[in-house]
């Protein structure tokens, strides 16, 4: 079937002419695209930043800031201090996320009635802000404010007709305003619309501006309106101008990227993102959206699987439909795994930007999905390993006031580096998001080898489209609406417990050192743990094993065993711990135990290189082994797994994208063992790669063990990733072999009925 071929069904309720606007805007030629924003070809150096206003900077351009109330009391004396020299000032406050934000949007709302658009309301952005507060979030950042974007970085996307006619509604009055909004689909513009979608526009561009200059390393906009329905003549669902669409469009030209990731987990499709970058081969889009095989607003036929963009840009538009309500944690994160992420990291991009809509969440009256608040701390998490971790999230929807501030709140903790909390809920995706993931997979196996690392290439779903009981209106008020508002304050006040449960720790790493260990250059906020366990402890644990009856084993075991107990305790979250090289595997045979009597239910070890599993310890299912090593792919038991160690960076992300993380996801350990063994073969990006992924499943609960022959780079690396940095990048993507591939997929084969995120496909039901 063609594209945009035709097909029965829904039909599109898009502005008619805005398509055909969209497309002449995705081919407008260099030269055309606004002089003032700055010029910069390929290659050649970002021009056009005005010099830094605060004279003893050296940052590469201005950037006003206001002074964070309550934080950084130092390097903020002057009206303009420099956001880059805060963040790498000295002074040992260095702030890593920045949050963008003008009181002013909150000044557009609706004047009349229209129960479609009154949800879009200015509590939006004053709940959301006033919870970042509350929870100590805001003042950890650095706060900056809004700018108004120029006519000419709106000129980006934008026609000049449509930015003077935005700019016209300024002084309308009430009926003209309502008359002119009437023309597009579910849009209100009020006369302070002009200057609040400016300000969302600027504020995207800011922290775009925060973020390329190493100010910061990554950053939340709050704005209204949104942005990613807007087209390039038109508004659309609520949204005047395409925020994020501009920010990135600024990033190509004002700082010469060439590759930029746009994620939507926003519910609906971002129509407009898709139509300014459909032949766009350096802006990936991705987007998943509510669509029940097109009954769900809006309607586009091409918001399907299918729709995989034109010309250059074919594979650069990745649509995953949703076609049920109530998706909830298992679905996204699966989503991410088998979809998103394989794709981007082959993708590899420069930049990350959210289009952080949360109407994805529960409780939210237009999604009707289910996914808790804390499940988009992980998708941000998953996100950060992508680009050297430069993620910005802009906001879009979100209009359930407890669950939008709650998934704000979430995304700027794992912004700052916090663990993100243990997902909670049965980790098995539903029937139609494993054929959603299917289609997706099958239509975009052309553009991408990682989606090809499958065997053959998957069946597009044959449509179960009638089968399908679609969602039956709720209505506010009715018994639907109630038992859903009942499950989502039920989880919304669930998390509120589980944060009192997991406070966040004023020091998240520790490093058991050793004597050799002396050179290790840490961060200043990583611990470096001194203690011992007491002795007798150490020398019961040690009579177990010969190895660790040497005066060096039996030193570094108390170390070892001392962290440890840190982190089973909740003093420190996660940490990093080298033993003699002959003693690594006896070690890891006491941790394992002393995890187990002591605190972790469930223990996921992973297990690189030369090590064997504990002969005698209980396959229970409190222990779920992982060894990566060799050639050989074996699954004796559902709780231990055999995967050769993959000899290439496609390889080794599709291993640990499509294999260690649905288990460990499926598995909800409470501590992570990483053991690099003898001859493990990681190099320092894999490696970190791993560790920085394996913080999600167990709320941050990593400890790493290494041999003391491990260089100290390895370790320093590790600290910073366990403390939230982003792990250094894979270098060039290389195919998986085709040896790599078929163990995952046998192994697959072998465990997918018991270990349900492991599938890509959805089981035939006969
Ligand atoms: N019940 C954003 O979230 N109404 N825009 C759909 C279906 C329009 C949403 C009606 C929703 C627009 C940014
Ligand atoms: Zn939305």
């Amino acid at each position: 079937m063609g594209q945009h071929g035709p097909r029965p069904g829904p039909q599109a309720s898009r502005q008619p002419s805005s398509r055909q606007a969209a497309l002449r805007g995705g081919v407008l030629g260099a030269g055309s695209e606004s002089e003032e924003v700055g010029k910069s070809g390929p290659g050649s150096p970002p021009v056009g930043l005005l010099p830094c206003l605060d004279s003893a900077c050296s940052c590469p351009g201005s950037l006003p800031v206001v002074p964070a109330p309550g934080g950084c009391k130092e390097g903020t004396g002057s009206a303009f201090t420099c956001p880059a020299r805060v963040a790498q000032s000295d002074h040992g406050c260095a702030m890593r996320t920045a949050l963008v934000h003008h009181e002013d949007m909150t000044a557009a709302r609706l004047l009349w009635e229209d129960p479609e658009c009154e949800i879009e309301r200015p509590e939006r952005l004053t709940t959301a802000l006033e919870r970042l507060r509350q929870w100590g979030l805001e003042q950890r950042c650095l706060q900056l404010a809004a700018r108004e974007a120029s006519e000419a970085e709106l000129g980006l996307v934008h026609s000049p007709e449509y930015v003077s006619l935005v700019r016209g509604t300024q002084t309308l009055s009430t009926r003209e305003l309502q008359a002119l909004s009437g023309q597009y689909d579910a849009v209100y513009f009020h006369p302070s619309t002009f200057h609040c979608a400016r300000l969302a526009v600027g504020a995207a561009l800011q922290l775009v501006d925060a973020v390329l200059t190493g100010a910061v390393h990554n950053g939340l906009a709050l704005v209204r309106p949104p942005g990613h329905h807007s087209q390039r003549a038109a508004a659309n669902g609520f949204c005047v101008f395409n925020n994020v669409a501009i920010a990135a469009k600024y990033a190509k030209q004002r700082h010469g990227l060439h590759r930029i990731l746009i994620v939507d987990w926003d519910v609906h499709h971002g129509q407009g993102i898709q139509y300014i970058f459909e032949d766009d081969p350096s802006v990936l889009y991705f987007s998943w959206h509510r669509y029940e095989h097109g009954h769900f607003w809006p309607y586009l036929r091409e918001s399907d699987a299918d729709a995989v963009g034109q010309g250059q840009g074919r594979g650069f538009t990745v649509n995953l439909p949703w076609n049920q309500v109530g998706m909830g944690n298992a679905d996204y994160v699966a989503a991410f795994l088998h979809v998103l992420l394989p794709v981007a990291f082959e993708f590899d991009p420069e930049l990350v930007l959210i289009s952080a809509g949360f109407d994805s969440a529960i409780g939210d009256p237009e999604g009707q999905m289910r996914a808790t608040p804390q499940c988009f701390s992980h998708l941000t998490q998953l996100l950060q390993v992508l680009a050297g971790g430069r993620v910005c999230a802009v906001l879009e929807g979100g209009y359930h006031l407890e669950s939008l501030s709650q998934s704000v709140c979430m995304v700027a903790k794992a912004l700052l580096g916090d663990p993100a909390l243990p997902l909670s809920g049965p980790m098995e995706p539903h029937h139609s998001a494993l054929e959603s993931i299917q289609s997706v997979r099958a239509a975009q196996a052309p553009h991408w080898k990682s989606l090809r690392q499958q065997g053959s290439t998957p069946i597009l779903n044959p449509s179960t489209y009638s089968l399908e009981r679609r969602a039956s209106p709720v209505s506010p008020g009715g018994p639907k609406f109630k038992a859903a508002e009942a499950q989502a304050s039920a989880a919304l006040s669930s998390l509120l417990d589980q944060l009192h449960l997991n406070p966040t720790l004023p020091v998240r790493t520790a490093v058991a050192l050793t004597a050799l260990d002396a050179a290790l250059v840490l961060p200043a906020d990583v611990l470096r743990k001194e203690g011992s366990a007491p002795q007798e402890e150490t020398r019961a644990w040690a009579r177990l094993h010969e190895a660790l009856a040497q005066d060096k084993a039996l030193t570094a075991l108390g170390k070892v065993l001392h962290l440890l107990n840190g982190i089973l305790d909740g003093q420190v979250s996660s940490g990093i711990a080298a033993t003699p090289e002959p003693a690594l595997a006896p070690t890891l045979d006491v941790v394992i135990r002393r995890s187990l009597s002591h605190g972790a239910r469930r223990l996921l070890c992973v297990a690189v290189g030369q090590l064997d599993r504990p002969t005698d310890l209980a396959d229970d299912g409190r222990n779920l082994w992982l060894n990566i090593r060799g050639k050989e792919a074996a699954a004796p038991s559902k709780f231990q797994v055999s995967v050769p160690l993959p000899g290439t960076t496609g390889g080794f992300v599709s291993c640990v994208l499509a294999l260690v993380l649905p288990l460990a996801y499926g598995f909800q350990p409470d501590l992570v063992l990483v053991a690099l063994g003898p001859a493990h073969g990681l190099q320092v990006p894999q490696a970190t790669l791993l560790a920085s992924l394996l913080r999600g499943p167990a709320g941050g609960r990593v400890l790493v063990l290494l041999e003391q022959g491990s260089t100290s780079q390895l370790a320093g690396v590790l600290a910073r990733v366990l403390q939230g940095e982003a792990p250094p990048g894979l270098g060039p993507f290389s195919m998986a072999s085709p040896e790599d591939t078929q163990a995952l997929i046998y192994l697959r084969g072998q465990l997918e009925a018991e270990w349900k995120m492991l599938q890509v496909a959805a089981p035939q039901v006969p």
